[in-house]
């Protein structure tokens, strides 16, 4: 069996990746109507440093910031015009992508009934006003690590950080409706690696693993940030793209398949077939997604090692 001799190099990536995930900055969404508190809680947070986004009025902000955010921890005052914090928490805890983000409640509300109610929404603890900065900090503190270990565990793929496949669809999703109703440019991309099989059997199971590492890697490597890249099977990844046309999605994996050719993975090389497709309006997502394996079946068909639009 041969070791593949940037091997090293590609598991240390891999790790930092996973470390960087665990790592980025801490955001904690405060949710209070009276500014005065919502400035007191939000500067004792920072100089802890966390970072922090302040909502006043939940009733016309709070759903389109969580919207595009998912804060590691929200800190909810109980009673606010129009809408209380017990509402809020039983909207959060029905969204599939905020399951994991803690609820801490802030209110002045002593009865023990009441506190009880607003818990049983789903909230991971309930402080009272005014809260001395300690006990604020020692709940933050507990709660919001295991948020996004828990996060990372149900979103992304243990072998290679990308998105694991039920994330990747639920955010292929999102942007088909942004493309639907906003009419965002968007490209979505299937890709398989070639003669997999045939890896596995001559170089054993375990080189193949560091080969979908490696792979993973360069993928994320050649496109942007805003990227969406899952991992959706064995051997077989997700790509989309937002406001991306064709045309520069096409050119993008053809240098990726143009590297992997001059700078082999050890002392053996690899290759990718890909189906890439355009979200038109009126097609949903299942429909892009057959339209892109249609296009994948056909970069196979055709002799591997390339991309079919
Ligand atoms: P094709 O070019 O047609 O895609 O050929 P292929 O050999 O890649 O075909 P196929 O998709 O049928 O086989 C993929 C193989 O990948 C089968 C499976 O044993 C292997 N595989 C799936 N998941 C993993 C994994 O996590 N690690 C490793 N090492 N191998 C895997
Ligand atoms: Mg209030
Ligand atoms: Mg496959
Ligand atoms: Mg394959």
């Amino acid at each position: 069996i041969t070791t593949p001799v940037n091997d090293d190099q590609v598991l240390a990536e891999i790790n930092a990746l996973t470390e960087r995930y665990e790592r980025d900055p801490y955001q904690v969404l405060i949710v209070d109507d009276q500014p005065s508190v919502a400035e007191f809680l939000s500067s004792t947070l920072q100089e802890a440093g966390f970072h922090t986004h302040v909502i006043t009025k939940p009733m016309t902000e709070l759903m389109p910031y969580l919207q595009n955010h998912i804060p590691d921890l929200i800190l909810l005052d109980l009673y606010m015009p129009g809408i209380n914090g017990q509402e809020i928490a039983g909207v959060i805890r029905q969204q599939d992508n905020l399951i994991s983000v803690p609820i801490v409640f802030l209110s002045n509300e002593i009865s023990p009934k009441v506190q009880v109610q607003a818990m049983c929404t789903g909230a991971d603890v309930f402080l009272s006003k005014p809260v001395q900065p300690v006990d604020l900090l020692f709940a933050v503190e507990s709660r919001i690590r295991r948020g996004r270990m828990v996060r990372n565990l149900v979103t992304r793929d243990s072998l290679t950080a990308l998105l694991n496949r039920r994330e990747s669809m639920r955010r292929l999703q999102e942007e088909v409706l942004r493309c639907q109703r906003y009419g965002n440019k968007l490209c979505v991309a299937l890709l398989d690696l070639d003669r997999f099989k045939r890896i596995n059997d001559t170089y054993g199971h375990a080189v193949g693993d560091r080969v979908i590492k490696h792979f993973s890697l360069q993928l994320k490597d050649s496109l942007r940030d805003g990227d969406i890249i899952g991992r959706i099977g064995g051997e077989e990844f997700i790509v989309v793209l937002p406001e991306t046309t064709l045309a520069v999605a096409r050119r993008t994996f053809e240098r990726l398949a143009e590297e992997l050719r001059e700078k082999p993975f050890s002392d053996f090389s690899y290759s990718f077939s890909g189906g890439l497709v355009r979200c038109l309006p009126g097609v949903m997502e299942d429909a892009l997604l057959e339209q892109a394996d249609v296009a994948l079946y056909e970069a196979k068909a055709a002799g591997r090692d390339r991309v079919v639009c």
